[in-house]
């Protein structure tokens, strides 16, 4: 289920506000380009992926009574074991593979997909929970009949690892970077920089591993995307994690309304360069922000690259 937010016009056309700098929120939130859809559901369980698609609004899924999810995935990958949740918060291009099981329910049943979070402008989400509303419900799941269901019980799935992570002492820290995520002018940088493509902001040594530290302030929220390998986040705030960081990502959330009602002034990550010479973009997700141009280059180099380890 993609999620995303669209601007309707007078006429009833769509419509995208090009000098809106901070970040677009639509008039109606969609769930696969329809506004209000319902699903029927089979009493079974059933796999969805959920993806916040923007441009510029997070969301925190939860279901109208109550029911948790078990969540198995984040970003592109397993996590190492399933989380059972109540609520999801993503960012802009977050994602989360969840698990609902249906059969638990009377035919004829509905339940609503909602999105709770309050966010009043492109900024971020203020982190506060709102009541349900009909304007929180995105989504009205129906229960219909029986159907047969072959797949493994949840029990047995919550209690297994799945894909465990990988071991950072294995590949030891050889550099750390700092990334300032910042706003001048109106425009969005990176390092007091707009991005320039000519430009290449860091060289990391294919096979090395590298702590990257991201900095936010000032009340905005952004959802950092780092393109080639997934990253592991050691601490917000300087402190562990909570449970939905700690999977691979290659989104992250930072600044305000990152979670629960704080902000997180800084984040510290562990990233691999195993595979794939070449350039990568790293880009906050808000689609706004990284169109006005908060977006670095970095390049894989062999450890005899001139440029090695810069
Ligand atoms: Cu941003």
């Amino acid at each position: 289920m993609l999620f995303t937010d669209k601007l309707f016009d007078y006429t009833g056309q769509m419509f995208f506000d090009t000098f809106n700098l901070e970040g677009i929120l639509g008039d109606q939130q969609t769930v696969n380009f329809k506004i209000k859809p319902y699903l029927e559901v089979k009493r079974r369980k059933y796999r969805f992926r959920f993806l916040d698609g923007g441009p510029s609004r997070y969301i925190e899924l939860s279901l109208s009574n109550g029911t948790k999810f078990v969540r198995i995935a984040n970003c592109g990958n397993l996590l190492p074991k399933a989380q059972i949740v109540k609520s999801i918060r993503l960012g802009v291009a977050e994602r989360a593979d969840v698990i609902v099981d249906f059969s638990q329910f009377p035919a004829g049943t509905e339940i609503y997909l909602e999105n709770r979070l309050e966010q009043v402008s492109g900024k971020g989400p203020t982190g506060k929970i709102l009541p349900s509303s009909d304007k929180t419900k995105l989504l009205k799941f129906i229960v219909t009949d029986d159907a047969p269901d072959n797949s493994a019980p949840l029990a047995q799935l919550i209690s297994q690892v799945m894909v465990p992570m990988p071991k950072r002492a294995a590949n030891p820290v050889v550099r750390k970077r700092n990334w300032s995520f910042d706003t001048s002018n109106g425009a969005w940088t990176v390092n007091g920089q707009l991005f320039d493509p000519t430009v290449i902001s860091a060289y990391p040594v294919e096979g090395t591993a590298e702590e990257w530290t991201f900095r936010s302030g000032g009340g905005w929220g952004h959802p950092i995307h780092t393109h080639h390998e997934e990253f592991q986040v050691i601490s917000r705030n300087d402190k562990f994690p909570a449970e939905d960081d700690l999977s691979r990502k290659d989104v992250v959330r930072i600044g305000q309304g990152a979670q629960g009602t704080s902000g997180t002034g800084k984040l510290t990550m562990y990233m691999q360069f195993r595979d794939w010479y070449g350039d990568y973009p790293m880009h906050c997700h808000n689609v706004v922000h990284e169109d006005h141009s908060m977006m670095i280059r970095f390049k894989i180099v062999p450890s005899d690259d001139p440029n090695a380890g810069k």
